[in-house]
């Protein structure tokens, strides 16, 4: 997109039926045990991404935890590479080696899905910080969500950013949860937005169940940005409708509580929007909600029809060299005891 280019809003739309679309098939096809590893859904906070990306350019920067679907499918990231990512295919976005929490996309400027709460934080704010280093006047996007905001890493990363006036937006994707952990039993503030305050970084809260909200919160925030490099922040509270994973049942939360986000669903309130002002008929919503689970079936068919990432690639994308052949168990290492007392091998 261009500065100054408003993307169209049924578009937009579009784009969040093939979110929600594509995560509703990912939760089926995981069931069928064609999926491994982690998976997170995103269903139900879609504006915020859609409407974020809404609001920047193609070429600027976005980076995000491991909740990322919608992040590189509003990035631009065929559903097909998505779909195979998720599979372990070699024709996925991250060649099959990353799955759910690590899609990434360089083309499209989206740099992962991370799964350390947190840590990916100072990796956007070294972004941004080459963005001012060479004299662009492009903007980082950081996602993150509430869990991540009482970690030392976010702490370290917002005091460097508003130190080094970094060209950087910190958008909290706050949906009440970290895994079963509330909010309000986490962090000691009334409201997260807050937490910029100690840094000197501007902040603002947006309802992130409303798309039109997010887009121009996030525009006007960037057109600042663009002017003068400097961070800003927001929190965009939010909702999802799934457990924190697939494996979580979510019973720490009323039904009655889901019941009450669902009726302000950011596809539905988008749909209205466009439908008072005759922007948009049933007869097109229902089109777009058809092709959008034909790309989504298409992307199911494709993954299953990829293959498997070669063996002799595994050791490929490392950072190291370990002198690892192929197949062959890796050389042999000091047998590391455990510790008496030492906190035993955790899961997600
Ligand atoms: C440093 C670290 N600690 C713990 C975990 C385990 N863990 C995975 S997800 C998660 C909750 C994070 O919640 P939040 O940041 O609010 O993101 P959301 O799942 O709501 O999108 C935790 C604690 C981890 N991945 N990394």
């Amino acid at each position: 997109m261009q500065p100054g280019e408003q993307r169209d809003e049924v578009e937009m739309l579009s784009l969040m039926l093939l979110i929600r679309r594509f995560e509703e098939r990912a939760s089926q096809q995981y069931q069928a045990q064609k999926i491994g590893g982690f998976c997170h859904l995103y269903i139900g906070q879609e504006a915020v991404v859609t409407g974020a990306v809404a609001a920047v350019r193609d070429d600027d920067y976005i980076i995000t935890a491991y909740r990322d679907h919608a992040h590189a499918l509003a990035r631009g990231t065929s559903a097909d590479a998505c779909m195979a990512e998720l599979f372990g295919k070699e024709t996925g976005c991250s060649r099959g080696l990353g799955g759910s929490m690590h899609f990434f996309d360089r083309k499209n400027h989206m740099y992962g899905g991370h799964a350390i709460v947190a840590a990916h934080i100072p990796l956007a704010v070294g972004m941004a910080f080459a963005i001012k280093y060479r004299g662009e006047d492009r903007v980082t996007l950081c996602f993150f969500g509430d869990g991540a905001i009482n970690q030392g890493a976010f702490h370290e990363a917002l005091n460097l950013a508003a130190l080094y006036k970094l060209p950087i937006v910190f958008i909290c994707e706050n949906n009440l949860f970290a895994m079963g952990t509330s909010v309000k039993r986490s962090t000691s503030l009334k409201q997260i937005v807050d937490r910029a305050e100690g840094y000197d970084i501007p902040g603002e809260i947006v309802d992130g169940m409303n798309y039109r909200e997010v887009r121009d919160k996030i525009a006007e925030v960037v057109d600042s940005i663009r002017k003068e490099p400097h961070p800003a922040f927001l929190e965009a509270r939010t909702y999802r409708y799934r457990g924190h994973s697939m494996s979580d049942p979510a019973s720490y939360r009323t039904k009655e509580e889901l019941e009450k986000y669902r009726l302000d669903d950011p596809i539905t309130r988008l749909r209205a929007q466009l439908t008072r002002e005759g922007k948009l008929t049933n007869e097109q919503f229902d089109g777009l909600d058809k092709q959008a689970k034909e790309t989504v079936l298409a992307a199911v068919k494709f993954a299953e029809e990829s293959p498997e990432p070669p063996l002799n690639k595994l050791y490929d994308y490392t950072y190291a060299n370990l002198g690892i052949e192929p197949g062959r168990p890796r050389p042999a290492e000091p047998a590391q005891e455990r510790r008496e007392g030492a906190p035993s091998p955790t899961t997600n």
